[in-house]
């Protein structure tokens, strides 16, 4: 996309600061000053309307989901499913059938592994993941090559922290039973190239497990564009609750993988001899789900696509830019991901002070960013440092939030440089 249809496209600042009116958490101060949330990557503040939306569920339609023949159930059965919907829209599935409701990406990412896994990996076949995954697309895969015998490969990254594009055909082969990457890679902010890899996956005749949980808040994502298998996600970063997150499935797979746990609306029929199961998505849902989370996502989701998510990513990699070119300027900072294709996301370390001593001075000032591992501990192995310091951007921060977060990094230099 040429720069400037981006820019024009880009949510302004004006509009930002409207939109944090819309947050009321983010209507307070911090340590006596106003707050500045820059830890939108880890978890996002939720809008009016879906809070509003959760307490008005629970006061006039709550109940259990598929089964009363009460109104209140249908109610609660139709928001729900109504939910399911709109998930599928938001990410442009053919099928709302392809949508499962799990309790977050994590949970999304161990059942594909548990269930798809134990299924089709046996002794000496691969599992190809990359350098940046966040722990929840590595362990799973770990977990279910221990039990099957299956071994882990993995693509490695470049200095600026993007895919080795050219060691995937290498490392695609015979053996290789999945692909798992992240869309867009929470330590760095590297938007990978999906397609690409997607295409090579299949050629291949691999599915992919693509764990999208910081692309589906800040960018426009279609399922069926991108010819990924399964996609993984959280509500809680795209500004609805937490405890609900998103599978999506190719239907044909769903069908033929086995269920996950069992229990109660997972099932067609049970004896103490066989059981047979419900379709998906239902396979996937055993038990009471999480009944209010769906309808509070469904409404983040019609917040975040009234605004666009087009304009939503532009204006995240405004402020990226900004924040970048400003903290360069800055003796001692290192960069850490600077691939051409970046999200909202800045890692850095400072040379000679500890990320957690940043968060702490930061954090005096009433600016919240992220210190640590990240969850990512090989990209800090890939770099050699122990953790790094992450700003990360929301709809609702400001080119007077980044502002405010290079002054308090220059206090910390002050204080500690
Ligand atoms: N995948 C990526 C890329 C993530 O960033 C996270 C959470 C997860 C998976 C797991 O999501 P969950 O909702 O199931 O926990 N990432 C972060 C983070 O960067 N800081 O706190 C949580």
């Amino acid at each position: 996309m040429a720069e400037e249809e981006i820019a024009s496209r880009a949510v302004t600042d004006a509009e930002a600061t409207r939109f944090q009116r819309d947050f009321p958490c983010l209507q307070q101060e911090a340590h006596g000053s106003p707050l500045v949330y820059l830890d939108s990557a880890a978890t996002s503040q939720k809008p009016q309307p879906v809070i509003d939306t959760i307490k008005r569920f629970y006061e006039t339609s709550y109940s259990n989901v598929h089964r009363g023949a009460h109104l209140l159930s249908e109610r609660a059965t139709d928001a729900y499913e109504g939910a399911r919907s709109r998930v599928a829209r938001y990410i442009n599935a053919a099928d709302s059938r392809e949508i499962v409701f799990v309790r977050g990406a994590t949970e999304a990412i161990n059942l594909v592994a548990a269930s798809y896994g134990r299924a089709n990996f046996g002794p000496g076949d691969e599992i190809l993941l990359t350098e940046m995954e966040h722990h929840s697309n590595i362990v799973p895969w770990q977990l279910v090559a221990e039990q099957t015998g299956a071994e882990l490969k993995v693509v490695p990254i470049t200095d600026d922290g993007e895919l080795m594009m050219e060691r995937v055909d290498e490392l695609l082969g015979e053996r290789t039973k999945m692909v798992g990457v992240a869309h867009v890679s929470n330590a760095l902010g590297t938007v990978n190239p999906l397609k690409v890899l997607v295409e090579k996956a299949h050629a291949n005749g691999t599915p992919v497990m693509v764990d999208g949980c910081q692309a589906a808040p800040r960018l426009a994502v279609d399922v069926q564009e991108l010819g990924c298998d399964f996609y993984a996600f959280s509500g809680h970063k795209l500004y609805g609750p937490s405890g609900i997150g998103v599978l999506y499935g190719r239907q044909d797979l769903l069908e033929a993988m086995p269920p996950y746990q069992g229990g109660g609306e997972m099932i067609r029929r049970v004896t103490f001899d066989h059981t047979t199961y419900a379709g998906a998505p239902a396979k996937f849902e055993a038990g009471t789900p999480n009944i209010a989370g769906p309808v509070g996502l469904h409404v983040a989701m019609d917040y975040v696509a009234d605004i666009g998510l087009e304009a939503i990513f532009a204006h995240e990699r405004d402020l990226l830019d900004y924040a970048t070119e400003a903290i360069q300027q800055i003796d001692g900072v290192r960069l850490i991901g600077t691939a051409d294709d970046k999200a909202g996301i800045l890692s850095f370390v400072f040379e000679g002070v500890h990320p957690h001593d940043i968060g702490t001075i930061l954090d005096n000032q009433g600016i919240a960013v992220r210190t640590g591992h990240h969850c990512a501990q090989p990209v800090m192995d890939r770099f050699q440092v122990s953790a790094t310091t992450r700003a990360s951007f929301g709809l609702y921060n400001t080119r007077e939030d980044v502002d405010a977060f290079i002054k308090g990094l220059h206090e910390v230099k002050a204080i500690l440089g």
